[in-house]
């Protein structure tokens, strides 16, 4: 018989932890939140990097927000938020994947550090160029996504929740969006009722 474990999703408020919570929402699984802070001794424990979010599935231990939302629609298929069927399926599952966080999430980020988390004396302004590489992804998420409802089609699908998360941060701070096109995207993604569970139950700032 297998044992069910409860899904332990460890990362900080406002962090990328966020994505975890929404996938974990969305397929319905139990899971306790672990607050711990950012290269705290127990981030490093289970990262070498130190940083969040970490899913812990019984022995396994997993970094990486992008990885972790893959492994869960994986493990979870039946829920139909993974890859479309064959190779292919998974090259464009990848694809998306890899746009998502070293194209459209990389300029937020790095507003992000310069503002928040990097030492005070290596902190520049880097927020004229953020906005201008944002809008520049923006617009390839734009052809990207076509007439599409979601990013693999007419499904919501856990590229959707990291496209959606990075979504919202880029509507927290504020970063232009100037095509209707995904702003209606990222209002039907955003205004899912699991993400609104997630944000309660750790995904937003207190
Ligand atoms: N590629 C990682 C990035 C993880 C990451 O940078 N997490 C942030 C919080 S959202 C962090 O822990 N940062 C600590 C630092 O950069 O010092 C992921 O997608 O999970």
């Amino acid at each position: 018989m297998q044992v069910s474990t409860i899904y332990k999703a460890v990362g900080s408020r406002g962090s990328r932890v966020s994505r975890v919570l929404w996938m974990l929402e969305e397929l319905g699984q139990p899971y306790e939140f672990v607050e711990v802070k950012l290269r705290s001794p127990e981030a490093y424990a289970l990262n070498p990097s130190g940083k969040v979010p970490i899913l812990i599935d019984g022995d396994l231990e997993i970094t990486d927000s992008a990885a972790i939302c893959v492994y869960l629609a994986d493990k979870h298929a039946d829920k139909g938020m993974g890859a479309n069927p064959g190779l292919a399926g998974r090259a464009e599952m990848d694809s998306w994947m890899h746009f998502a966080q070293s194209e459209l999430e990389a300029p937020l980020w790095n507003k992000l550090r310069h503002r928040f988390l990097l030492p005070k004396d290596v902190r520049v302004d880097v927020g004229p160029a953020a906005v201008y590489d944002f809008a520049s992804e923006v617009k390839s998420l734009d052809r990207r996504l076509g007439d599409k409802s979601y990013a693999l089609g007419d499904r919501f699908s856990a590229v959707d929740v990291l496209l959606g998360d990075m979504g919202g941060w880029a509507r927290a701070g504020r970063f232009p969006i100037e095509s209707d096109r995904i702003n209606a995207y990222f209002d039907r993604v955003l205004s899912r009722p699991a993400r609104a569970r997630a944000q309660a139950n750790g995904g937003a700032m207190k």
